[in-house]
């Protein structure tokens, strides 16, 4: 008796979810980190991993943040043995899939700022996508977290699980 209750309210909440999922953001931002760097450097790059949990794709279209005069998309890649880094005027996050920026791909260049950067600040960082919406994400300064915990190479998987200490 008690058990098939529960089932009925299990499968009431099963019916439920989606329609709250709807409402929320579909965009997670973990993973924000900015790279830190000398006092005298005045553009830093922020790296983080962006994920796209709705069914429609997602296009973030600007960046920016307090923290900088100016903020950019980059997308660093090789061109012929050099490296070379392009700005991009948006960049599309598929349905239910994520974009991972990362060192020597796409990052948010910060350009200009406004103060030297120092290890364990935090940085607002604003995305700004077409559906007309803005994300805020809180980039800690510091060093690759990927890098930093013991083995990453499994990249889909990767991230909390070892971080919790
Ligand atoms: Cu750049």
């Amino acid at each position: 008796m008690r058990r098939q209750i529960l089932v009925g309210i299990l499968m009431a909440f099963n019916l439920i979810t989606p329609a709250f999922a709807h409402e929320d953001m579909d965009i997670v931002v973990t993973k924000a980190w900015v790279a830190v760097l000398p006092p005298v450097q005045s553009t830093t790059a922020a790296y983080m991993t962006i994920e796209n949990k709705g069914k429609d794709k997602e296009v973030l279209i600007s960046v920016s943040s307090p923290t900088a005069a100016a903020a950019e998309i980059h997308q660093m890649s090789m061109d012929g043995g050099m490296m070379k880094m392009a700005m991009l005027k948006s960049l599309t996050i598929p349905a239910k899939g994520k974009v991972v920026l990362a060192q020597g791909g796409y990052h948010i260049m910060l350009i200009n700022l406004v103060k030297p950067l120092k290890k364990g600040d935090i940085v607002p960082i604003y995305l700004k996508f077409d559906c007309g919406c803005t994300v805020e994400v809180k980039a800690t300064v510091g060093n690759d977290p990927d890098q930093s915990s013991s083995d990453s190479s499994m990249s889909g998987m990767s991230g909390m699980s070892g971080m919790k200490m």
